[in-house]
């Protein structure tokens, strides 16, 4: 848990690392993403489409950073009692579909992800599981290429 936000999705299941699980093209998910670092991430996911719904505070912030760092697991470091605080306000130009979203430091921002086409909800009209994939990354360029990217690979 150094320096990234942390993602999980909406089974708990957390993506990164080399490989990120069972993300179906076709298929629109909820991520939860936790900011530990002090500053403001604009995640940006490379095919996918996604938007902001809500963003709330994570209280005592510094025993759950320290939990992150030993085990680097939100749900077992108890996400859900942190994530307690204060509801951020949203911008009126985060709620629509994009390709980057500002997370915002010592928050759970909540994000819905389509792995299809936005306007129709259809699948892409290419096979988006083939090699070598895709992409998620910070794009402050300076922390992209401080490994604040990671390999976004999709399953049929
Ligand atoms: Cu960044």
């Amino acid at each position: 848990m150094q320096g990234r936000p942390h993602i999980s999705t909406s089974t708990g299941k957390t993506i990164g690392g080399s490989g990120n699980g069972d993300t179906k093209s076709g298929s629109t998910e909820v991520w939860e993403v936790i900011n530990l670092t002090g500053d403001n991430h604009p995640l940006h996911l490379h095919l996918a489409s996604f938007q902001a719904v809500k963003a709330q505070e994570l209280v005592n912030l510094d025993v759950f950073k320290a939990c992150m760092t030993t085990k680097n697991d939100a749900v077992a470091c108890n996400v859900a009692n942190h994530a307690t605080g204060k509801l951020a306000d949203i911008p009126a130009y985060e709620r629509t579909w994009k390709n980057s979203v500002k997370i915002d430091p010592g928050y759970q921002t909540t994000v819905v992800v389509k792995f299809n086409l936005v306007d129709t909800g259809a699948p892409y009209p290419f096979d988006a599981t083939a090699e070598p994939g895709f992409v998620y990354h910070c794009h402050i360029l300076d922390h992209e290429d401080n490994a604040m990217i990671r390999p976004l690979k999709l399953v049929a």
